[in-house]
């Protein structure tokens, strides 16, 4: 089950028996009880809040992680506010929890925060997303997927799919939730590619915060104000899922009249890849759960452990998608 997920350690191959370990503990999705007693550790973990099928997915991953390895978790939905996400880590402050993990909301703001934790002794561990203050000694680690990596992607397809031709490529993008790491790093990652060939143009962009139904009325007001539209670039698949109800709706075939790219490859986004409405996906695996466990236990045993854990990911296309379907966890 856990399988699917390998990973790359920053400059290193530390985490590669953790990985191993956890196979082994956490096969199944467990009872949650551990025979330890007293000495169960506690984690405290903020969650963004569940707007999509990656988070959706992410969250499953983390409760049933932490109930295979016998850890006691303490979960907390921010539902999309980084105020909640501070009341919360506050409340494990005072809970004292052994170790605080989090999803940043947003990348900036947490400097007062963090240094509260600091002060109480308490390891922080950062998941999925990263924050943009400059002092790493607020946070033991960060464990995530290379967001640009993921734009890049992104854009060296459109690139490829372009090649040789000449007319001007009018792209529209739906970024995801404003602040987000994931947002701003996959806008930039795919400028970064695409500035190369000024045929690419992007002509609206705008956020969709990360959700179907921003998605979709996003994307009708660009097909309402852009009559030439080539190419959607969606920060997520459920925003892109969303565009396509729009797409359709304007009498318009996705995937054709439209070639949509989306990030994330949850199970609704590859079936509308293998069915020809999304044309390109790049993969952000939510299935941090494993890991973060064996890093939580070696924060709390004060054991040494990498800087940043970076999960490895692919891309599908619509032939891979077909493929990998079957098998898909989430
Ligand atoms: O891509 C999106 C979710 O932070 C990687 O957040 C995550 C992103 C994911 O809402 O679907």
């Amino acid at each position: 089950m856990l399988k699917r997920l390998s990973i790359a350690v920053a400059g290193g191959l530390l985490l590669a028996s953790a990985v191993a370990g956890c196979g082994d503990s956490g096969s199944d999705t467990g009872s949650g009880k551990s025979g330890g007693g007293d000495d169960k550790i506690t984690l405290g973990f903020s969650q963004v809040g569940a707007e999509s099928g990656w988070r959706t997915a992410n969250t499953k991953s983390i409760q049933e992680s932490a109930a295979s390895s016998g850890i006691d978790l303490k979960f907390s939905d921010a539902q999309g506010k980084q105020e909640n996400q501070i009341k919360a880590i506050r409340n494990f402050i005072t809970q004292r929890v052994d170790v605080i993990a989090f999803s940043p909301v947003v990348e900036s703001g947490w400097g007062t925060v963090l240094k509260e934790a600091k002060d109480a002794n308490i390891p922080v561990i950062l998941t999925d997303r990263a924050i943009d203050d400059p002092d790493t000694s607020l946070y033991k680690t960060f464990i995530g997927s290379d967001f640009v990596e993921e734009g890049k992607k992104a854009g060296d397809w459109l690139v490829k799919e372009y090649e040789g031709k000449s007319d001007p490529v009018n792209i529209v993008e739906l970024q995801g939730s404003p602040g987000a790491a994931p947002a701003n790093d996959r806008k930039s990652g795919f400028a970064d590619v695409i500035k190369a060939d000024t045929k690419f143009k992007v002509i609206a962009s705008q956020t969709g915060q990360f959700t179907r139904t921003d998605g979709k009325a996003v994307m009708e007001t660009f097909l309402k104000s852009q009559p030439d539209i080539d190419v959607l670039y969606a920060h997520n698949d459920d925003m892109g899922l969303g565009a396509i109800e729009a797409i359709e709706a304007a009498g318009k075939k996705p995937g054709t009249d439209i070639k949509i790219i989306t990030v994330d490859a949850v199970k609704d986004g590859m079936t509308a890849l293998a069915d020809g409405k999304i044309n390109f996906i790049v993969e952000c695996s939510p299935l941090l759960g494993p890991q973060l466990m064996e890093l939580v236990k070696k924060a709390k045993a004060g054991e040494s452990i990498p800087q940043r854990v970076l999960t490895k990911e692919t891309t599908f296309t619509p032939e891979q998608a077909k493929e990998a379907l079957p098998s898909r966890k989430y």
